[in-house]
């Protein structure tokens, strides 16, 4: 049975959605080893599961997301293991952010360091307006090690990155909107319920199409615009070949709403 055995994170799944919920409020939801290996094994199963149409993600308690990677535990780190520790969070971070169904992150609170860092692997990322984000690595000695000095500097362009990392400020879900690091910031209390509407949104469109849509957004801004637009055509060929197409065009000559099988 998938999502079994879990100590720090919780996972279920309601009507298509997987609820993932990192909860180890005392530390803040810091996250520890254990946590990010339990975050992998439930997107690697959530991968497989055919129940599983979109995830939303978010932080046990009322306080954090996650207050970063668990200070307790890097403190011990040697040059080898912090950089083997990196890089496997990074390997995990980039799993989700490659993951086929749509990935909504429900900022709850504090989303800082390796926190914020999740937040950025994930597809859309819906604030609370407690929200408060940032990337403090600079005030331990430290750099983001999750991947957040790329992903930060590719969303928000390298001026503000800079600014945010090399500070190391904290700043409200307001200003987050503003500069883009987040989609849109709600009431704390109407948070959940926006992230579900927005995932039974994409839920209803064409599956594969939401896949290949996420897989030319991700590859694609790695590569020159010529190769990206090489991908888009491929993917945009491949779907051509799909019962979802014929299904969409033909619901639209019809007047009908789709009724598409991922197939
Ligand atoms: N790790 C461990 N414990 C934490 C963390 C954390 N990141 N954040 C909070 N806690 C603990 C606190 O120590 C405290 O524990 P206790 O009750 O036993 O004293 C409890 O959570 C509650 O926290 P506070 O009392 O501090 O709550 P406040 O409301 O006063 O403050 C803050 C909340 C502002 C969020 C504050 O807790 C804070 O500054 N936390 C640390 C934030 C931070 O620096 N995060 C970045 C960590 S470094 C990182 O994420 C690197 C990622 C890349 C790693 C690469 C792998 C090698």
């Amino acid at each position: 049975m998938p999502y079994e055995n879990l100590e720090n994170v919780k996972a279920e799944v309601r009507d298509g959605i997987l609820y993932v919920t990192i909860d180890r409020p005392k530390v803040l939801n810091a996250l520890n080893g254990q946590t990010v290996e339990e975050l992998y094994r439930i997107f690697a199963e959530g991968r497989d599961d055919e129940s599983v149409k979109a995830v939303i993600l978010t932080g046990g308690g009322e306080k954090a997301f996650v207050a970063g990677a668990d200070i307790n535990e890097l403190a011990q780190k040697t040059p080898i293991t912090g950089k083997d520790t990196s890089e496997r969070g990074q390997f995990i971070l980039s799993f989700i952010e490659r993951f086929p169904k749509i990935v909504i992150v429900a900022i709850n609170g504090f989303a800082l360091g390796g926190g914020c860092e999740l937040a950025l692997a994930c597809h859309i990322r819906i604030a609370s307006e407690k929200a408060q984000m940032g990337l403090p690595e600079v005030t331990l000695g430290i750099i983001p090690g999750y991947g957040g000095t790329q992903r930060m500097a590719r969303l928000l362009g390298k001026g503000k990155a800079l600014e945010l990392i090399c500070t190391g400020d904290r700043i409200g879900a307001a200003d987050a909107e503003k500069i883009g690091l987040v989609n849109r910031v709600v009431p704390a209390d109407q948070l959940m319920a926006t992230c579900e509407e927005m995932a039974k949104k994409i839920m209803s469109r064409g599956p594969l199409a939401v896949r290949a849509a996420i897989e030319a957004v991700n590859q694609g801004s790695e590569m020159s615009f010529e190769q990206g637009q090489f991908l888009e055509a491929t993917l945009f060929g491949l779907l051509c070949a799909s019962d979802d197409t014929k299904e969409g065009m033909q619901a639209f000559l019809e007047k009908r709403a789709a009724n598409f099988q991922g197939k």
